[in-house]
This record gives C-alpha cells, sequence and structure tokens, in this order.
C-alpha cells in the first residue's frame, strides 16, 4: 500500500519518533506549526475519521487521545495544547491515514483558519 504513514509505521522511511507501543507511534511532524507538534497515528492503516469504525476502533481512539495527552503533558504543555485531527481535502487533510496533531509551547488562537 502506498501510505506515507505506513512506511513511517514499517520503518521503511525515518522519523523522529518520540513513542511506540503496539497500537500506536507518535512522531513529530515534519513541518511544525509550533515549538511542539507532533503526530500519533494507529499502526493499522485508516484513512480518514470517516474509517474509523465505532465498532471496531473504540478502543483504539481513545488510546490515541490518551497518548496525546501523556506526551504532551512530557513535552511540558500542562498549560494548554491543541488536538486537530483534519478529516478529507475539505477539512486540510494531506496524509491519508489518520492522524492526531498536538500543538503546544506558544498560544494558539480562534479560528484555526
Ligand atoms: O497533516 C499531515 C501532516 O503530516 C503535516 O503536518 C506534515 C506531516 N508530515 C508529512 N510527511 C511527514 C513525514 N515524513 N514525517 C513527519 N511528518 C510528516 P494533515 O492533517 O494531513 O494536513
Amino acid at each position: 500500500m502506498d501510505c506515507l504513514f505506513c512506511k513511517i509505521v514499517a520503518g521503511e522511511i525515518p522519523a523522529h519518533k518520540i513513542y511506540e507501543d503496539d497500537q500506536v507511534i507518535a512522531f513529530n511532524d515534519i513541518a511544525p506549526q509550533a515549538p511542539v507538534h507532533f503526530l500519533v497515528i494507529p499502526k493499522k492503516h485508516i484513512a480518514t475519521l470517516h474509517d474509523l469504525s465505532e465498532n471496531d476502533d473504540k478502543v483504539l481512539a481513545g488510546h490515541i487521545l490518551f497518548t496525546a495527552q501523556r506526551l504532551a503533558e512530557a513535552q511540558g504543555c500542562q498549560e494548554g495544547f491543541r488536538v486537530v485531527m483534519n478529516c478529507n481535502d475539505l477539512g486540510g487533510q494531506t496524509v491519508y491515514h489518520i492522524h492526531m496533531h498536538v500543538l503546544g509551547q506558544r498560544q494558539l488562537h480562534w479560528p484555526p483558519g
């Protein structure tokens, strides 16, 4: 499968990994938009949030969120941070393997644009 993030999971493309377990990996974003900007992704290929199954992926979805929470705290974001999941072209998604952006260590604004 020609998926960039599956290749990172498989170790075929290098990434600055900050966490890995049997279900997820987290790595620094290649184009950081904040001093802390990493992505948490499932190892399983799921293209978009539309493809996340409420029946099959509930535990995985929770694990992605709590991994983001724990790593954000470990990276000094206790005062605040943001998580973002872009869905499809209109939502700004460019890599079609779901990923949770975690951004912190600067003042973030709303709306994001
Ligand atoms: O975000 C996709 C994100 O993926 C975007 O912020 C850049 C990041 N990206 C793309 N290629 C890489 C590699 N090779 N390493 C690390 N990060 C990467 P989206 O929400 O789909 O717009």
